[in-house]
């Protein structure tokens, strides 16, 4: 892959042929050697990518990128980490609706990218041992055909009629998301100060809906999504009126809210 415009925006970019994981394959470079923030790791040949509580993140060669951008982040308390993986699903949001105006781009909290409510990128955050950083990676779905969407609420840039060019896709994408974190990270992870936050807000797509959350534990919640806190939890107003924070889980999009 040429990537000559993202080169030049971080500090380091390595470019895999093939990689199984570029989360776990970063992870491993940042823990034996020290790698500065925004050391970037991509792939279009991901052969075991990873998704949230072992799924997994499927895509053929040369149709989808894989990035990990490594975050050092020790001077930010742990439980205000949640808004990595948020940046980088506004970074992507916005990287995509600026090639498609007329369509409707946002993020379904936390972490998945939504064109028209179906999922063209996915974002993974991974915590490094010791507090030592963050691992945040993405997966974006660039020239996959209908036939080779992984499963069917997914859809690509080519199938939207979207800019597909891995370069473009990536340097908007990492041009973004340096602007986001270094912005958090100046402000000691004060998502609210940083302007991070209500940035999140006008491209949560979850904002406002009726959702059920499957929470890790197996816990379901059903109730409205009113808003995300200080750390980047989503609040759900519950059928009976009570508040509650969720820190993680999979959320389902009902119809909108009234
Ligand atoms: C995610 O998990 O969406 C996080 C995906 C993160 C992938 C990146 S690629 C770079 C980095 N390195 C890694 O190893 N991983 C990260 P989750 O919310 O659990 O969603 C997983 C579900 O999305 C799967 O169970 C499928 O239903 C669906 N899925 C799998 N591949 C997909 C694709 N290419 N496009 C859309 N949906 C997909």
């Amino acid at each position: 892959m040429h990537l000559p415009a993202s080169q030049a925006l971080v500090p380091e970019l390595i470019v895999r042929l093939s990689s199984p994981s570029t989360n776990a394959e970063l992870a491993e470079l940042a823990r034996a050697g020290d790698l500065p923030s925004f050391t970037t790791l991509v792939t279009d040949d991901q052969t075991a990518g990873r998704g949230r509580l072992d799924r997994v993140w499927v895509a053929p060669a040369g149709t989808a990128l894989a990035i990990s951008v490594l975050i050092r982040s020790a001077e930010i308390s742990p439980q205000r980490l949640g808004w990595l993986p948020i940046a980088a699903g506004v970074a992507m949001t916005e990287t995509i609706a600026a090639s498609l105006p007329a369509a409707s781009v946002g993020f379904k909290w936390p972490n998945d990218v939504l064109v028209g409510g179906r999922k063209v990128c996915g974002v993974l955050a991974e915590l490094l041992p010791e507090h030592s950083g963050v691992v945040v990676g993405a997966g974006v779905n660039l020239s996959m055909t209908q036939q080779q969407l992984p499963v069917p609420s997914a859809t690509s840039l080519a199938v939207e009629g979207a800019d597909a060019e891995p370069d473009t896709v990536l340097a908007g994408y990492l041009g973004r998301l340096q602007q986001l974190i270094s912005g958090y990270l100046d402000a000691g992870g004060d998502a609210e100060t940083s302007g991070l936050a209500q940035r999140a807000r006008e491209l949560c797509e979850t904002l406002g809906r009726e959702v059920r959350v499957e929470m890790p534990g197996g816990r379901v919640l059903e109730g409205t999504a009113t808003g995300l806190d200080r750390n980047g939890r989503l609040i759900v107003r519950d059928t009976a009126g009570a508040e509650q924070a969720v820190a993680a889980g999979d959320v389902t999009h009902a119809r909108l809210a009234s």
